[in-house]
């Protein structure tokens, strides 16, 4: 499960993103919000996660979403360290 804490990290991390605040960030924010946190990615990398985490194919990522994209990326990248 996910701790409080982490919501809440993300969340404000989601509002300082959504410059426009339009409940959802552009593929523009997500990259700068990975880089923020130190979650570097590929450009082609990055293609493919913006795929297959806008689950509703709305061409951004809502919060949920990037909810759930920081999760894959956390539990991926301290699986190599
Ligand atoms: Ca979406």
């Amino acid at each position: 499960g996910m701790k409080l804490q982490e919501i809440q990290s993300i969340r404000s991390m989601f509002q300082s993103f959504d410059e426009d605040n339009s409940g959802s960030l552009t593929p523009d924010e997500v990259q700068s919000a990975l880089s923020r946190y130190g979650l570097s990615i590929s450009p082609q990398e990055f293609e493919a996660v913006m795929e297959a985490f806008d689950t509703d194919k709305s061409g951004s990522l809502g919060f949920e979403e990037v909810v759930e994209l920081f999760l894959f990326l956390k539990a991926s990248s301290s699986s190599q360290v």
